[in-house]
């Protein structure tokens, strides 16, 4: 009997021992986790303390908390990056420019000088360059252009896209040929003439295609044409402000023919090879 009480009481305090150490344990599992839960929310406050601090700097508080919403649909580092967007200094700059803006609006005589300065400088900038194979390199403006009487052509021109559009369009210009051998005196030994506009469009023509001068509007076969570079269409000047007014117009070489692609707008410079 007493050493089953014995053994008994040796049960009941192995039993405690045990919960004892389950307990101790336990205690010290909660307790790591508490430290890394810690370590987490210095680093989410720490994060808080930046994003509040552009908050301040930006004054931008909805793009912010936009960004932070679409942050908590995705991984982390996708959030971070999306924070690193938002924190770019557009919203920085934003009240500067504003700033600006107000100096500009409040002295009035600057700018308007300024805007005169670059409208004549576009003026200046749409000139007609010819270079390359010829003895006159020209730089011509509109009025020097306008001035050539004995070189200019005026009529309908028929057109045809690449679409099948038809149309017949007034244009008034001078004879490209004419130009290049009057005026700026092409090489008898020339064979290449490219027309390049400010917009990257081009047009390469044989100098034979530029000399010829019976272009054709397949609904009027008795018209005949040459090549031209027009400043006015249906009676209206070119918008310099839309770039230099020069265009070249062609007729057709044969009923059919895609001509209306041929028409290089805003011509900078033609070059001769
Ligand atoms: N500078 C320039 N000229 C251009 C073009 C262009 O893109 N740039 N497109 C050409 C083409 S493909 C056509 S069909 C006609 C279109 O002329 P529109 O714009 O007067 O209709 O312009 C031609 N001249
Ligand atoms: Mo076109």
């Amino acid at each position: 009997m007493p050493s089953k009480s014995k053994r008994i009481l040796a049960l009941i305090l192995l039993l405690g021992i045990l919960m004892l150490g389950g307990c101790t344990s336990k205690e010290n599992t909660e307790q790591s986790v508490d430290v890394s839960t810690q370590t987490e929310n210095t680093k989410s406050k720490d994060e808080d303390i930046k994003v509040s601090k552009e908050d301040n700097s930006a004054s931008n508080i909805p793009e912010e908390e936009i960004s932070q919403e679409l942050a908590s649909n995705v991984n982390k580092e996708d959030s971070e990056e999306k924070l690193e967007s938002s924190k770019e200094p557009k919203p920085i700059q934003a009240p500067e420019k504003q700033e600006n803006n107000d100096i500009a609006k409040t002295n009035s005589a600057e700018p308007s000088l300024a805007e005169a300065h670059k409208v004549e400088e576009k003026v200046e900038a749409n000139t007609l360059k010819i270079q390359g194979n010829i003895a006159n390199k020209l730089n011509l403006t509109l009025a020097e252009l306008k001035s050539m009487n004995d070189i200019i052509f005026e009529d309908e021109f028929y057109s045809l896209n690449s679409f099948g559009t038809t149309g017949h369009t007034s244009f008034k210009g001078v004879k490209l040929w004419s130009l290049l051998e009057q005026k700026a005196k092409i090489s008898p030994n020339a064979s290449k003439i490219t027309l390049i506009a400010t917009d990257g469009y081009s047009m390469e023509f044989t100098v034979n295609q530029v000399k010829k001068l019976d272009y054709i509007d397949e609904t009027n076969p008795e018209k005949k044409f040459p090549m031209i570079i027009a400043w006015e269409e249906k009676g209206i000047e070119y918008d310099v402000a839309d770039g230099p007014p020069y265009k070249l117009i062609v007729g057709q070489k044969e009923a059919g023919d895609v001509n209306k692609p041929q028409w290089v707008s805003n011509i900078d410079r033609i070059i001769v090879e």
